[in-house]
């Protein structure tokens, strides 16, 4: 057993062998991060780069991400980890116009293990939508979540929006077309590649 396989179930997208893999590489001790990012994670980029070269299409894509999902499900209560105290209140979505959620879902499991309190407002997410939980919320941090160039001009404006009114919250911003120079360019307090920096962005923010 190896995370090869678990990386071979979601490229076949069977659910029940990805599964039934994870659950043998938890109990074999290899470590969850290792079994996420080289298990499941890896095998969807192939799956976007075969999309890209029209090799496979949107339902092919869609049965990677389920499969995926399944075997994420194995691993959440180990990624969560045991709620303390909240360390802080974060909102956070996917941008308007894009659907993707696996990433921010990733993104929120870990911030809430690492003992924050998120708010998720889901995919699509308007500006409006975005500055309305903040405020209700007394949010500290906003995230926000883009898997689409054609939806990182949506990032750009959430993010003016928010510097415009003024209100006190950190941006963090992510998502895999997005960038530190991206990032830096729309003026967002911070950026990651991935979930477990988002808990140390978050915690960077709010012990500042
Ligand atoms: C699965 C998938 C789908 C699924 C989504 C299912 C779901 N519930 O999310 C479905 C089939 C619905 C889909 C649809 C589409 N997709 Co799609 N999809 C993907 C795929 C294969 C994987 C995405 C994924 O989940 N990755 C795994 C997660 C864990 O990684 P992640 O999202 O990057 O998140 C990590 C980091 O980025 C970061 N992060 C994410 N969010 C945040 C937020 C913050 C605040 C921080 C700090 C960090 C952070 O942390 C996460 C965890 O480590 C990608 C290819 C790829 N490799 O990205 C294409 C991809 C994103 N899709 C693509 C396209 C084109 C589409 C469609 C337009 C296809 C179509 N013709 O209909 C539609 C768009 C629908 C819409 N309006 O949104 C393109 C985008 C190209 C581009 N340049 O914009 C990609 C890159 C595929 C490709 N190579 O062409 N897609």
């Amino acid at each position: 057993m190896a995370i090869q396989d678990i990386y071979n179930a979601v490229i076949e997208y069977d659910k029940d062998k990805a599964v039934q893999f994870v659950k043998a590489e938890i109990d074999s001790g290899t470590d969850i991060l290792t079994i996420l990012n080289e298990g499941l994670i890896a095998p969807l980029d192939v799956v976007g780069k075969r999309f890209s070269a029209g090799e496979l299409f949107v339902p092919e894509m869609l049965r990677a991400a389920h499969t995926m999902k399944a075997g994420l499900e194995v691993l959440r209560p180990l990624l969560a980890g045991t709620r303390s105290k909240s360390k802080g209140t974060i909102v956070i979505g996917t941008v308007k116009g894009d659907q993707h959620n696996i990433g921010k879902n990733l993104v929120i499991l870990m911030l809430e293990g690492a003992g924050f309190e998120v708010i998720d407002l889901g995919v699509d997410v308007d500006v409006d939508r975005f500055m309305e939980a903040v405020q209700k919320n007394g949010a500290d941090i906003v995230g926000l979540s883009a898997l689409l160039t054609t939806t990182m001009p949506a990032m750009e404006a959430t993010v003016a929006s928010i510097k415009e009114k003024g209100l006190s919250v950190k941006t963090m911003v992510g998502g895999a077309p997005v960038t530190e120079a991206f990032a830096n360019k729309i003026g967002a307090d911070g950026y990651s590649e991935d979930a477990p920096g988002a808990v140390e962005l978050a915690r960077g923010f709010l012990a500042s």
